[in-house]
């Protein structure tokens, strides 16, 4: 059965806008998949480590017939294929794929935690998220909207098309 499937698109190294446009060509192309919904393209103020260039976010609205751990691999396989290294933790990246919502699922297994355990008090994740799905509820933490009205001090802007 095909699952309502959002995932969160970051990127801050080498022309992080195409990485993301190449990033969701790729998605595109994932068997029993079809993208639903795109966001527009934030410029967001590095959270956590902030001594690294700004990002650019977006969020995805994807249906799916793969299992959580099979869309989780097919994720990262990408961010490989795009030169994803991981060097510094939380630190500056040509791509970063976050499995954020499938369905109205809750998941806590090794490596694989849905929804996304700090999605919540991110702008960078909820902006873009409630673009595409204005009314979306997370599981547990309630609606999106009310999730990011609470959220005062991160800057973003949206990039033109
Ligand atoms: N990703 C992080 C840490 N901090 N900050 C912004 N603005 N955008 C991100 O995608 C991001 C971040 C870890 O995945
Ligand atoms: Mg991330
Ligand atoms: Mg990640």
């Amino acid at each position: 059965m095909a699952v309502q499937v959002f995932v969160a698109l970051g990127a801050n190294l080498v022309q992080p806008a195409k990485q993301m446009r190449r990033a969701i060509a790729l998605i595109c192309l994932l068997p029993q998949t079809r993208l639903l919904k795109s966001s527009s393209f934030y410029c967001t103020s590095p959270i956590g480590y902030t001594d690294q260039p700004d990002f650019t976010n977006s969020v995805v609205e994807i249906s799916t017939e793969l299992t959580a751990r099979e869309l989780l691999e097919a994720l990262l396989a990408i961010e490989s294929a795009l030169g994803r290294e991981r060097s510094i933790p939380n630190g500056p990246r040509t791509i970063d794929l976050d499995l954020i919502l499938y369905g109205d699922r809750t998941i806590d297994e090794k490596d694989l935690i849905v929804p996304h355990p700090r999605m919540h008090e991110r702008a960078f994740v909820l902006v873009p998220l409630t673009e595409i799905a204005p009314d979306i509820v997370i599981p547990s933490l309630g609606p999106a909207k009310n999730l990011l009205a609470t959220i005062t001090d991160q800057s973003l802007k949206r990039l033109p098309l």
